[in-house]
């Protein structure tokens, strides 16, 4: 489906002068406010292929209708969600669940709906359909060097895929680790794993980067191979310039400081990758922001602070990713409430008053330090962030265009019921 820009912009009058009382309110609060519009509305966050489709868990899959069943109807999906929020502007393939019978085609279209290529993510969690050997005891860690041989040369086969759509980047994911004490020798693992990522590496285009993603558990129960912050900075170290760490934040132990992480390896210029979701208990994949909404904020806060401290581009010079799955709720609609619980975040850490914060720092004010962050997130921001969609096209208001629109049911009316996207 295209949506007809004309759609938005008669939905968009519709709300204009609420909308306008409410920013024109808000703008006069805010010192740097067109600054702040842009930043917002240069900001583009992945939509990774596996998110469009109902996802599912162990007990079972509740499959949803009108959903994509190929990679073409995958990039319209997210050609939509970015027609709705302008800040959508990218896809995240996962080969093979997406290899393109025709790159030049698939190009165009991403071209046509005003998408990027983000990076290609490789597989090796699970054994494909005529595949040799078994990933049961893991890929790249694994004892048997040709199982690792056949895991190096499918990420190698990723980034060719990717070279060809105009990606930039490799993440890797690894679930190797092992269930039970004893079962594995961690060094020699970690050796064989360090191993094998130097022979992708060693095929990386020049203006390419490796994203090494770590998580605490799951599916291995007892030790992951690239299990937190301080092994996947290790293997990022001893890599190269090319390869950094990835932070997603639903893959640390409950509680963990995910702000503090993000800040050091901010510090040491090896943070490049991001995934947005949200967790109660784990890995939970639950929607951006609807569980901790302040620790996403102070994650934000880290970010911008950090980024400025370093002169990045905050656009671009981070692999911002939503990586998450639904299990009950239309996952259009979850990805467009992602959106703007990232956005609102970022908005939030943007107009921190900085100066202060610093100055309460330095004076061990600790009391005035609070004050700042939370005086921030407690003012209502969402006029500002709908106010950068709408000088960017989109809607002021996508999920519930969303639904006044009834456009789910436009797409079960294109492809019917029974579609069952790949994906987790
Ligand atoms: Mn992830």
């Amino acid at each position: 489906m295209i949506l007809d820009k004309n759609r938005i912009a008669e939905f968009n009058g519709l709300h204009a002068s609420a909308h306008k009382r409410k920013f024109d309110f808000l703008a006069s609060e805010i010192n740097n406010v067109e600054d702040v519009l842009q930043k917002l509305i240069d900001f583009q966050v992945a939509i990774p292929s596996w998110a469009l489709g109902t996802g599912g868990t162990r007990f079972g899959r509740f499959a949803g209708a009108g959903e994509p069943g190929s990679l073409e109807q995958k990039l319209e999906d997210v050609g939509l969600l970015h027609a709705l929020n302008q800040s959508s502007g990218a896809i995240s393939l996962h080969i093979p669940w997406d290899i393109p019978e025709n790159y030049a085609s698939i190009k165009a279209q991403a071209a046509q709906l005003g998408l990027q290529f983000d990076a290609v993510n490789s597989n090796t969690f699970q054994d494909q359909k005529d595949q040799e050997l078994s990933y049961k005891f893991g890929s790249l860690q694994h004892v048997n060097k040709a199982v690792r041989k056949q895991a190096i040369e499918h990420n190698i086969d990723v980034i060719k895929h990717g070279v060809e759509l105009g990606s930039k980047s490799l993440t890797v994911w690894l679930s190797d680790g092992s269930c039970f004490p004893g079962q594995l020798n961690f060094r020699k693992a970690f050796q064989n794993t360090l191993e094998s990522l130097q022979e992708i590496y060693a095929t990386l285009p020049e203006d390419w980067k490796v994203f090494v993603e770590y998580k605490a558990f799951e599916p291995n129960f007892y030790s992951m191979t690239v299990g937190d912050w301080g092994q996947s900075l290790l293997y990022a170290n001893k890599l190269g310039p090319k390869a950094y760490t990835l932070v997603d934040l639903g893959h640390h132990l409950p509680n963990a400081n995910i702000e503090q992480i993000v800040s050091l390896l901010l510090m040491e210029g090896k943070l490049a990758g991001f995934h947005f979701n949200d967790s109660k208990y784990g890995d939970d994949d639950l929607t951006v922001g609807s569980i901790k909404p302040y620790q996403l904020f102070l994650i934000f806060n880290e970010l911008v602070e950090g980024m400025d401290a370093r002169a990045m581009d905050h656009a671009t010079d981070l692999g911002w990713m939503i990586d998450a799955s639904h299990n009950v709720k239309d996952p259009l609609e979850d990805l467009l409430q992602s959106v703007e619980a990232i956005m609102l975040a970022y908005a939030q850490a943007l107009t921190v008053d900085r100066k202060k914060l610093n100055a309460a720092q330095e004076a061990n004010d600790v009391v005035a330090a609070q004050e700042i962050l939370q005086n921030t997130f407690r003012t209502d921001l969402r006029p500002l962030v709908a106010e950068a969609r709408l000088r960017s096209g989109a809607a002021l208001y996508p999920l519930q265009f969303f639904r006044d629109q009834q456009l789910r049911a436009e797409l079960i009316k294109e492809r019917g019921t029974k579609t069952i996207a790949t994906g987790l």
